[in-house]
């Protein structure tokens, strides 16, 4: 038995046995064994009705319970109404669901030798040695992880496709056909991400999108791909981006480049799902002028309504890259008619490679509410999973996944408290007292760590490449086009129509809100505005001694918070990673606070109001 595959579902006991080819009859099989555990005196009944498709209907009369809904709807609504008993929360008497988005995807960033890239728990799951190299009965667990928040899709590789990845789609279709056949009856369908210029692997010199020959190679290979795994959900791609091959190479622009994959796709029901994390990554650091996060709006916006219907745009929710802290990304609010997805980082890379704890929650209502829960109609997130013996690597970290599917499912329904409570209720049943602890904890970690590491909108302090710990000029001298251009009397980019224009980005509401002192967030000034270290913010404090105070806070909180887990009674397998990872965020938090505190303090020369430590 896999017990670690449990988390948010202890009373699951039984792996799901291999036989069972169904979503249906998964969902017998879930029901039959936790019904007696979680809630002996009643009975529940599935109702087949494809016409409700993924969603499903629970109507509770007495002690019975009647799931209707299609294949995958019945498994859905199962797993939703044991999470419902198990945490005591009471079913309302009728109530249907439908899933707000039809692509609810996991994107693994999995190579072939087994290295994750920006992983930070563990090895692959699904390679190793340049090979699949995966235990079945782990994926299937992991398969019933995803399918209990509502996640459909798995997109299995890194979109920096490294050799031998290419092969995927190639030789080793039969056995992405067998991991296919795990993920099928949980109602997860795979994605495979692909090399560009694959057909110049085999004889031809160009990958350029007009040109026949690479055309009739992409047509021939799907329909090679779908011989053998006729539901994959499609083709993942990251072109002309971070050195990745891509259209612009033949003076292409990302419409032809995506629009030619696509239409090799489209026969067999494939999506083609194009990233557009296109940037310059070899900017002069003495160029002003250019300004890194306008750079996606700029590549995209212009060619809205001009991708093939079943071409998906994933622009990261950030226009900068999964920073702290960032504002929506404009593209996603001036491309109305075009199908985009909205990428998210449940691996944190920048957020404390789950040593620290950093619930996301906060951050993704904060984006949706100025994104607009209909501008998308997708969601993506990059995974935090490895091979760790916890496969979140922090037992934490586990919040983010199923809060993630909670999320894509439903976006008004997934509020940060909410999800917080639902998953320590279902994760630890800890008394009242213990989990208002918890949550608390998980709910207040995200503004703990902006404090600590990089607050008021600053970005990039952090040690270049590794992304772990301060390091405040790592990339300011460097190609990157991440720039705080901190000076001894000022910080920050002026990214206002007066400065770089990004502001201008945005529709007039967003546009005036971040453009005006009076109103842009405390939380993104130095994103937007340079300013003086003696400026005067909302609540009289200077810039500086804000600056400090963050930072000192910080750190006080991870001390707190420390204390408080100590007296946390978790299971003792959780409890040992949470206190060693803890034990080693305080030490990243001290780093944080002293050597970005000492930074400011050279450069400023200004004493700290509460005269606590700065170093010289
Ligand atoms: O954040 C950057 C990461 C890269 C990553 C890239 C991307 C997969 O540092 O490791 O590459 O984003 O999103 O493509």
């Amino acid at each position: 038995m896999h017990t670690d595959f449990r988390y948010w579902l202890p009373f699951l006991t039984e792996d799901v046995p291999a036989a069972l080819t169904t979503p249906e009859s998964v969902a017998r099989f879930e029901l039959k064994q936790a019904l007696p555990r979680i809630a002996p005196d009643m009975s529940v009944t599935l109702c087949r009705d494809d016409s409700m498709g993924e969603g499903f209907r629970v109507c509770r009369q007495g002690n019975t319970i009647t799931i209707t809904g299609g294949e995958v709807g019945l498994l859905y609504g199962a797993y939703r109404v044991m999470m419902a008993l198990y945490a005591g929360e009471k079913l309302p008497a009728d109530h249907a669901q439908q899933p707000k988005y039809a692509l609810r995807m996991i994107d693994n960033w999995d190579n072939a030798d087994g290295d994750i890239e920006r992983g930070y728990s563990g090895r692959s799951l699904m390679f190793e040695g340049g090979r699949f190299d995966y235990d079945p009965i782990r994926l299937r667990g992991l398969a019933r992880l995803m399918a209990s928040v509502g996640l459909n899709v798995l997109c299995i590789n890194n979109v920096n496709v490294r050799n031998p990845a290419h092969r995927l789609i190639e030789d080793w279709l039969p056995q992405l056909a067998e991991v296919a056949a795990i993920f099928r009856p949980f109602g997860v369908r795979l994605m495979v991400s692909i090399d560009y210029a694959q057909p110049m692997r085999h004889g031809i010199d160009t990958a350029d999108p007009l040109n026949e020959r690479v055309q009739a190679w992409w047509n021939e290979q799907c329909r090679v791909v779908y011989a053998a795994i006729p539901d994959l959900a499609g083709f993942l791609v990251k072109a002309d981006s971070e050195h990745r091959p891509g259209p612009f190479t033949y003076g292409r622009n990302h419409a032809e480049g995506a629009n030619m994959l696509a239409r090799a796709l489209k026969p067999f029901g494939g999506n083609l799902v194009w990233r557009c994390f296109v940037y310059n990554c070899q900017q002069d650091w003495r160029d002003q002028v250019t300004d890194r996060p306008m750079a996606a709006y700029q590549h995209y916006v212009y060619l809205d309504g001009q991708f093939e219907d079943n071409v998906i745009l994933q622009v990261k929710n950030g226009p900068f890259d999964f920073q702290v802290r960032e504002p929506v990304s404009p593209t996603l609010l001036a491309m109305p008619e075009t199908n985009l997805a909205i990428e998210w980082q449940l691996a944190q890379e920048y957020t404390g490679h789950q040593i620290d704890i950093y619930a996301m929650m906060g951050m993704w209502q904060e984006v949706m509410a100025d994104l607009g829960a209909d501008k998308v109609m997708a969601m993506a997130a990059v995974s935090n999973l490895g091979r760790d013996e916890c496969i979140f690597g922090h037992p934490f970290a586990a919040v983010n996944f199923f809060g993630y599917g909670l999320l894509s499912w439903d976006p008004d329904n997934a509020a940060a408290g909410d999800v917080a409570r639902l998953w320590a209720k279902l994760t630890y049943r800890l008394d009242a007292k213990d989990e208002d602890t918890l949550v608390g904890i998980l709910l207040e970690s995200r503004g703990a760590y902006e404090k600590y590491t990089a607050p008021l909108g600053v970005c990039w302090m952090v040690v270049p490449h590794e992304h772990y710990g301060p390091s405040p000029d790592g990339y300011e001298y460097q190609a990157w086009g991440t720039y705080h251009r901190a000076s001894r009397d000022a910080v920050g980019i002026d990214r206002t129509a007066k400065g770089t224009g990004y502001a201008e980005q945005y529709p007039a509401e967003l546009r005036d809100r971040y453009s005006s002192l009076e109103t842009c967030p405390d939380e993104l000034l130095l994103w937007f505005q340079r300013q003086r270290y003696d400026y005067v913010m909302r609540d009289g404090r200077t810039l500086i001694q804000r600056i400090y105070d963050d930072h000192f806070e910080g750190y006080e909180w991870v001390e707190a918070a420390e204390k408080k887990l100590t007296a946390l009674p978790l299971p003792e397998a959780d409890k040992a990673i949470v206190m060693e990872r803890m034990t080693r965020q305080k030490k990243n938090a001290r780093e944080w606070r002293d050597v970005i505190n000492s930074f400011f303090y050279r450069f400023s020369g200004a004493e700290d109001e509460k005269g606590r430590p700065l170093y010289l």
